[in-house]
This record gives structure tokens, C-alpha cells and sequence, in this order.
């Protein structure tokens, strides 16, 4: 009976272990990092569909990330509607940056954050007049278009109480419905609207000015703190030498 005790408190002891056993010890042990991310976001990750590799901001982070913990990178694609998912299931170590939204923080943990973007709506150049500012978007006529599974979906609720929200899937992205006429505006980060105004001279952001400031940060498993303070410690050390702000200049990114 003693023995049969004893046993079972030496494998409950033992499971405890393990669960309380960091992502750090079992990268080094794998060689391995794994790394979520969708691919899909410039400048932060993007696959280039030739020859199926990973670039940008994020890509490079984790890349370094990987070489000063001595091990190989593994990027395991990702989705926007599941990325927090894959944390909690253990697909990946980590994920790329993403927007800290308290939704996200709920079940998975963040890094030290070393990016902030501002948010702004976009709008077809022809309706500047009628949509000129954040509040004459937030009407029961107009219909405000999203990403699935993106902090600009939640926030969209928030900004736009009024109006009608339309949540397309990725690769489909929010602003083709404002280009295609199918939704009147969209939110986004400054840096994309920015990028999008060049590319799409059809689109405008609305001149009211940004709001939401929203920091990114990587995910990673809520309860490993051994695991988070290693990586947000590596963030702080490499800001210091210097290593964020040349990528940042690389991708043509303001600092912090
Ligand atoms: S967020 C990232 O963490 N974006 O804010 C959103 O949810 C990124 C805009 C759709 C392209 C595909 C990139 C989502």
C-alpha cells in the first residue's frame, strides 16, 4: 500500500516537473526554434510564393533570436484566426509579432514589446469630403470591413458602434472591400495605410488623425516565465546594442 502511495506521488511529482520544465531547456534540447507566423504582413513576415521563404522585420528578429540561443529556426505557418490557438496548442515556440490586445493576453503571454503603431481609417480618395473624420465613419449607412482574427477587428467595435462590420477571411484582406466598393472604410496600422495610399492611389486615409496606439510584441505561453523573461531580456539587450534600430532603419520603420 506504502509502496503503491509512494509511486503515485512520484509520477505526480514528476508530471508536475515536467509541466514546470521551461521552453528554453527544450529548444536547446531540440536544437530547434519553432516560429508561428502567417506570412503575410510587410514589412513584419512575408513568404514569397517562388520559393516558399519566409523575409522581413520579424523573420530577421527571430532569425537572430535563433543564432544567439544556438539553434536552427523552424517557421511554422500560421493564420490570423488561429495564431493565439497555435500558442496554446503547442504548435510553436513563439509567434511573430503581433498587436498586444488584453483578448490575446488572456490566454497567452507577451515579450517585452519593441514596435508602436498608430491606428487610421482608410477610404476611396472620392469620398475624402463625406468621410472626413473617425466619427463620420460610425453610422448605420457605412459598412467598415475587417480581417478575421486581427486586433483591428476588435477594435473596429469599439471605434465604429454604429456601423455595420464586414470580417473577410485572409489572404482576403479588409482594405480590397473598400477598393472594390463591397465596404465604405477599414482600419489600420499607419505603416500599412502609408504603404497602401502608394500603391492603391484610389485609397486615402481619413486626415482626423491616428488613434489607438498598439504596441507588438511575440507570443508566448502564458505560464512559461522562464521562457518570456529570456526572450524580452535578449529584446532589451539587443535595443541597447543597437541591433532593433538598424533593422528598423532597414525596413524604413520608426522606432519606439
Ligand atoms: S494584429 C496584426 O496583431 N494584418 O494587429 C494584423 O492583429 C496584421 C493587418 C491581416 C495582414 C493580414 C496583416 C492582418
Amino acid at each position: 500500500m506504502i509502496k503503491k502511495i509512494f509511486s503515485i506521488l512520484l509520477i505526480v511529482f514528476s508530471i508536475t516537473n515536467l509541466q514546470a520544465a521551461s521552453k528554453l531547456d527544450e529548444i536547446k534540447q531540440n536544437g530547434e526554434l519553432r516560429v508561428g507566423t502567417t506570412g503575410d504582413w510587410d514589412p513584419m513576415t512575408m513568404k514569397d510564393p517562388a520559393t516558399n521563404k519566409y523575409k522581413g522585420f520579424d523573420i530577421d528578429v527571430m532569425n537572430e533570436l535563433a543564432k544567439d540561443l544556438g539553434v536552427k529556426v523552424k517557421f511554422v505557418p500560421a493564420e490570423w484566426k488561429t495564431i493565439v490557438a497555435g500558442i496554446t496548442a503547442d504548435r510553436y515556440d513563439i509567434s511573430t509579432s503581433v498587436t498586444k490586445t488584453p483578448k490575446r493576453a488572456e490566454v497567452a503571454g507577451f515579450t517585452a514589446t519593441y514596435y508602436k503603431y498608430g491606428t487610421v481609417p482608410l477610404v476611396l480618395k472620392k469620398n475624402l469630403k463625406k468621410f472626413s473624420t473617425w466619427d463620420s465613419l460610425n453610422s448605420n449607412k457605412v459598412t467598415i470591413a475587417t480581417t478575421l482574427g486581427t486586433s483591428q477587428e476588435e477594435k473596429a467595435k469599439e471605434f465604429f458602434p454604429k456601423s455595420k462590420l464586414k470580417s473577410v477571411e485572409a489572404p482576403a484582406r479588409d482594405f480590397q472591400e473598400v477598393l472594390a466598393g463591397r465596404a465604405d472604410g477599414n482600419i489600420t496600422s499607419s505603416t500599412e495605410a502609408n504603404k497602401l495610399i502608394i500603391k492603391y492611389p484610389q485609397l486615402a486615409i481619413v486626415p482626423d488623425g491616428e488613434k489607438n496606439p498598439a504596441f507588438l510584441a511575440m507570443m508566448v505561453p502564458k505560464g512559461d516565465k522562464v521562457w518570456n523573461n529570456y526572450v524580452s531580456d535578449w529584446i532589451k539587450k539587443k535595443q541597447s546594442s543597437g541591433f532593433f534600430t538598424t533593422l528598423l532603419a532597414k525596413y524604413n520603420l520608426k522606432s519606439l
